[in-house]
This record gives C-alpha cells, sequence and structure tokens, in this order.
C-alpha cells in the first residue's frame, strides 16, 4: 500500500498548515518528498522515507545525525552564524523522536527546508567546484574536533578489504549467472586488488587517520545561498568515522567526471583536470590546516581508490542481481560499472599529474 504521506506529515513537529507535498529528485537510496506550506513566513521540510533495507539501523542513523548537527550548530552559534541555515536542522516528531514508524514498518523523517538554498546537479565550473571543496573542508574542519563516537551504521561502508569479502562471495554464488560474460570486467577488479589493500592497510594501521566523513560528497549534497556561498553539507545520512580522504576521492569521482556516472558514451567521460584543480583548491582553503603530511600525500590516490570502489560496487551488484541500486533499465549497473571504469582509467593516466596539483596547492 502507498503511503498516505499527508497522514505522517500529521506526526511531526510542522509550523503551519501543510499544503502540497511532492517527491524530489532521484536519489539511489531513500524517497525524498518536499512539503510546502501555507503560509509564506512558514517553512517547508523535507521529508524521506528511509531505506531501511541499506540503513538496518535507522535510529542509529538518525542519533548520528543529530549528535553531528547539534556539535555544528553549537560551534556556528560561538561563531555568531546562523545556525538554521548554516546545519542542517533535524525535525523531531511530536513525540520529540528523530524519526516515525508508520504502519508499515517503514521509518520516515523529516528536516527543514533552508528557504532561498540552491543546489547543483553538476560541478562543471572550476568556481563551482572551488565552492563545493571548501563546503565539505569546512564541513570536515568543524567536526574535526567532534569528540563523541558515531555508531557505525555502514560497517565497512568505504572499507576495500570488507567490500573484497562481499565480492568474493556474490562471485562464488552469481546467483543470476551472469559472471561468465563478464571475464573483462572482473579482470578490472582483479588486477587491482592488492594496490588498493595496501592503501587500506594504511587506515588499518591508523597511519592514515580516523576522522567525522560525510561518505556523500556529490555536489547536490550541498547547499548553497543565492549569491554562489556554501551554506551547508545535506544529506548526512552515511556520516561515519572513516578516513576523510574518502570524502575527497568520492567528490573527485563526481565532480570532475566530465560525462555522466552512467553514461553510455564512453567517449564523454574523463577526469577533467582543471575540475580536480579547482576542487583540491577549495578543500584545502579549509583542510590544509588539519590534515596530516600522510593524508596529504594521498589526496590524488583517494581518487583512484573511491572510483575503484564504485566500479566495484556497480558490478557486484549486477553479478548479485540489482539488489542494492536502485536501476531505470536492464543492465544499468554494467552501464555504470563501464563508465566508472573509464573514469577510474581517466584518473590513473592523469594520476602523475594529479600529485604534481597537489603539491602546487600546499
Ligand atoms: C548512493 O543514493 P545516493 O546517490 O545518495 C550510495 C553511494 C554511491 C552513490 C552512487 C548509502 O548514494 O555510496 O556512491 O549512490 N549510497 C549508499 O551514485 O550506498
Ligand atoms: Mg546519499
Amino acid at each position: 500500500m502507498e503511503a498516505n504521506l499527508y497522514e505522517i506529515a500529521k506526526y511531526f513537529q510542522l509550523e503551519g498548515e501543510v499544503k502540497k507535498i511532492t517527491p524530489l529528485g532521484e536519489g539511489f537510496i531513500n524517497d525524498t518528498y518536499i512539503i510546502e506550506t501555507e503560509a509564506d513566513d512558514s517553512p517547508n521540510y523535507l521529508m524521506q522515507r528511509k531505506n531501511k533495507n541499506i540503513f538496518t539501523d535507522v535510529p542509529a542513523m538518525m542519533d548520528n545525525i543529530e549528535r553531528i548537527t547539534s556539535h555544528l550548530k553549537k560551534k556556528i552559534s560561538a561563531q555568531g552564524g546562523d545556525v538554521m541555515r548554516e546545519a542542517l536542522t533535524v525535525i523531531k516528531t511530536k513525540e520529540g523522536a528523530l524519526y516515525y514508524i508508520d504502519q508499515e514498518e517503514e521509518y520516515w523523517a523529516v528536516c527543514l527546508f533552508i528557504a532561498g538554498s540552491v543546489t547543483y546537479e553538476a560541478a562543471d565550473t572550476p568556481e563551482l567546484a572551488y565552492s563545493g571543496g571548501k563546503g565539505i573542508g569546512k564541513f570536515q574542519r568543524m567536526t574535526s574536533d567532534f569528540t563523541g563516537k558515531l555508531s557505525d551504521i555502514l560497517p565497512g561502508f568505504h572499507d576495500i578489504r570488507f567490500r573484497f569479502k562481499q565480492w568474493d562471495e556474490v562471485l562464488a554464488k552469481d546467483p543470476v549467472n551472469r559472471k561468465k560474460v563478464l571475464g573483462k570486467e572482473i579482470a578490472w577488479i582483479e588486477e587491482r586488488r592488492e594496490e588498493m589493500l595496501e592503501f587500506w592497510k594504511k587506515v588499518e594501521a591508523g597511519v592514515i587517520p580516523t576522522r567525522v566523513t560525510h561518505n556523500d560528497t556529490k555536489i547536490n549534497n550541498i547547499l548553497f545561498d543565492d549569491k554562489g556561498e556554501v551554506l551547508c553539507v545535506i544529506d548526512l545520512d552515511t556520516v561515519l568515522s572513516s578516513t576523510a580522504l574518502n570524502d575527497f576521492g568520492d567528490a573527485i569521482r563526481s565532480y570532475a567526471n566530465t560525462g555522466s556516472e552512467d553514461d553510455k558514451d564512453l567517449d564523454k567521460v574523463t577526469m577533467d583536470v582543471k575540475i580536480f584543480e579547482a576542487y583540491t583548491r577549495g578543500y584545502l582553503s579549509e583542510a590544509k590546516s588539519f590534515l596530516t603530511p600522510v593524508e596529504l600525500d594521498h589526496l590524488a590516490f583517494s581518487a583512484k581508490y573511491i572510483t575503484y570502489e564504485q566500479v566495484l560496487r556497480f558490478l557486484m551488484d549486477y553479478i548479485d542481481g540489482d539488489n542494492y541500486y536502485k536501476i531505470k533499465y536492464a543492465g544499468h549497473n554494467l552501464v555504470r560499472t563501464h563508465a566508472q571504469y573509464k573514469l577510474l582509467q581517466s584518473i590513473e593516466k592523469q594520476y602523475d599529474e594529479m600529485k604534481i596539483v597537489v603539491k602546487s596547492i600546499l
């Protein structure tokens, strides 16, 4: 049965009468709706059905979000900033909970829609990439002194050792018999297994430190004001303790791609080093102050790592029978695999240049 959105909205502490609830965007994971209210002076809201197959502990996830946003708001307020615009605000239920569970056992959460905020689907200019980098750098800087403990709600999320374990299991099962024609693609993963594990060993050994990380640093997860200044980072579902490098690498994977994540035209897919440079400049303008030399040394590598991981995750989901990512057509996950692999090859080709770019900024 389709949920009655208007009934669900009633459980939350909303200001003003609800006028309209409409779907927003096309995330692969959650379903998002915008709640518009009647009066001009009452705020609008975002309401989400959290994907409980992926987020198996929604209460812990919401608790992480609440703790991080409270930390951010304390700092923003101490600096005289606007706590309602420079950080996400979770709207509680009338009973004071961070989420509502409906009759179908679906989890719902609401946050404030920041009026006048703007999002971008693609970072197609260096200026925008610079601002996005600054946004993520600022988020990491402001959480760099967070001493609380975050629940590990997505165990092994960017841990390639864990991903290889899943990968080996899925390949051994080959549940929908797709492996036989995928020899070439499987080799892309296997050829780089050791290189990727070497990096992760440094994280495991603490040589690369663990920090508060966002884990989904696409440009559309940053809100800007009408002058193009960063307001705040949104979509905090995947906030975790991990390496800050993953956030950097994931941003490059999405920002610097001249094509789209699922481009069928592979000629369009390359890594734009100008965008890489701009993002890195913006990011380091905030992050240079707290990153260690080892982290700085691995910035360029992290773009390879995360793009590789994404190739693995798309291909693994395809072999598994498309259970994780929402797909729009049969074979979508394989198209995504090819497009992300093309991006990985482009990063590999420009890797030396990327390292020189990072050095030139430091
Ligand atoms: C998922 O749905 P979205 O776009 O927020 C995924 C990311 C992937 C991304 C690929 C929890 O994020 O890790 O990089 O798709 N999020 C989760 O587009 O798996
Ligand atoms: Mg996300």
